[in-house]
């Protein structure tokens, strides 16, 4: 699960770098039984296996270096991991990050071993590995050299707090769709007014929420206005049937 995503691209590149070390361990190594077990049955009952204390402390135990280690442990449980967070990750020396299978992990586990625990959206997957890939290249994207350009981690949606305005190519009519015009103006100045105004309107219909949080300038709020305007203008249009 995890060799092909970190081969690729930059994950690989940050690799190659040396910018970032990236291990892969089995819990089933610090198991001593015959069959290797790391789960066990729900105390209380109910369905599902649990993932056992004992082989989580012993690897963390063996893997953390001193105080300067960070433990993860993804889990539909968790709080919500963001772009913020991702900022604070990229920064600390050395993070340990724990998958989980079957229901998840005995509670002792995230709360012994201090885990701060991340969910990386409203929905269940079956394990914490795809999570653990979401968490490290969200994180390891920040970190200073990864990216061959410097400047697109800080312009990037959510860095800004706003989705982005839509992005066009060639042709410039594609089966006998245009591009805006405004792009192929010249004018850079309409150009970026237009871009604002997209950012607030996809931000307005498709994430109200964001809108709420980002701090809005005297034009941002103008461009707001005036898309406003423009779906109150269609809202009649389409009551009308125009
Ligand atoms: C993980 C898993 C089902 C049962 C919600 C109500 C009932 C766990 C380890 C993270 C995000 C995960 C995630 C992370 C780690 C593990 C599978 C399935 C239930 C779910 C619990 C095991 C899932 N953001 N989504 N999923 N599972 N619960």
């Amino acid at each position: 699960m995890f060799h092909g995503p970190l081969q690729e691209s930059i994950l690989r590149r940050a690799q190659d770098k040396g910018l970032v070390d990236i291990r892969v361990h089995d819990l089933r190594a610090w198991t001593y039984d015959r069959h290797h077990v790391v789960d066990d049955v729900p105390y209380g009952g109910g369905a599902g296996m649990v993932l056992k204390p004992e082989p989580l402390f012993e690897a963390v135990e063996e893997l953390r270096q001193g105080s300067g280690s960070t433990v993860v442990a993804l889990s539909p449980q968790g709080i919500p991991f963001s772009q913020g967070l991702a900022g604070e990750l990229a920064v600390l020396p050395h993070l340990i990050l724990l998958c989980g299978r079957y229901e998840g992990f005995d509670d002792r586990i995230t709360h012994g071993l201090h885990a701060l625990e991340l969910s990386i959206g409203d929905f269940v997957l079956s394990g914490g590995e795809v999570p653990a890939l979401v968490v490290l290249d969200a994180t390891i994207r920040l970190i200073p050299g990864v990216l061959g350009d410097e400047t697109s981690a800080l312009t990037d949606s959510f860095a800004t707090g706003l989705l982005e305005h839509p992005h066009f190519t060639r042709p410039s009519i594609f089966r006998g769709l245009a591009v805006p015009s405004v792009l192929l103006s010249g004018d850079h100045q309409a150009i970026a007014r237009w871009r604002r105004k997209q950012a607030l309107r996809r931000t307005r219909e498709r994430r109200p929420d964001l809108l709420g949080r980002v701090a809005l300038s005297d034009l941002d709020r103008e461009l707001l206005a005036e898309v406003e305007a423009e779906e109150a203008r269609v809202g009649k249009g389409e009551e009308l049937g125009t």
